[in-house]
């Protein structure tokens, strides 16, 4: 996860457990990378600039906020999966721009998304989103071939 622009990128990310993040910075300007996470190590990082990487090894399932605590505007999330299907959307920028999230395959630079190649089985899925929360999870069933549909609206989100 790089810092552009005083900003974190990508926004959001996700990762398997047992993954090892490089944690870098583009900018010259220095950033404290500070992780709120609480099952994964925690680390408050000071990063001076660009050419370090910090690695971070993330072993359990958690959503993790990342602040700076030297730019209070710079958020960043690092979601820890314990499973491949998953898919994050594009996001709008303040001036109400798409931004694609097309480091990820089947993502969009919509709200849409899609998950491919889900074995047949019954499974709960999720959204969340930033500022709306978490849905609760639907309960679908995916046969051996086809396509299940799932959207979300705002009314879905629950704070938390
Ligand atoms: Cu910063």
């Amino acid at each position: 996860m790089d810092q552009v622009n005083c900003m974190y990128s990508p926004h959001v990310l996700v990762v398997t457990a047992g993954t090892t993040v490089d944690i870098t910075s583009s900018d010259p300007v220095a950033h404290n990378v500070h992780s709120h996470a609480t099952k994964n190590e925690a680390p408050n990082w000071q990063i001076p600039g660009p050419g370090k990487a910090l690695p971070l090894k993330l072993e359990k399932r958690e959503a993790i906020k990342f602040t700076c605590d030297i730019h209070n505007w710079m958020t960043g999330y690092i979601f820890v999966t314990d499973n491949d299907y998953y898919a994050v959307t594009g996001y709008k920028d303040k001036e109400g721009k798409w931004i694609s999230s097309d480091a990820y395959e089947g993502s969009s630079d919509t709200g849409a998304y899609m998950i491919k190649d889900v074995p047949a089985g019954k499974y709960r899925v999720q959204a969340w989103h930033e500022e709306l929360g978490t849905t609760k999870a639907s309960v679908i069933e995916v046969a051996d071939s086809g396509e299940v549909e799932i959207s979300f609206t705002s009314a879905d989100f629950k704070k938390k």
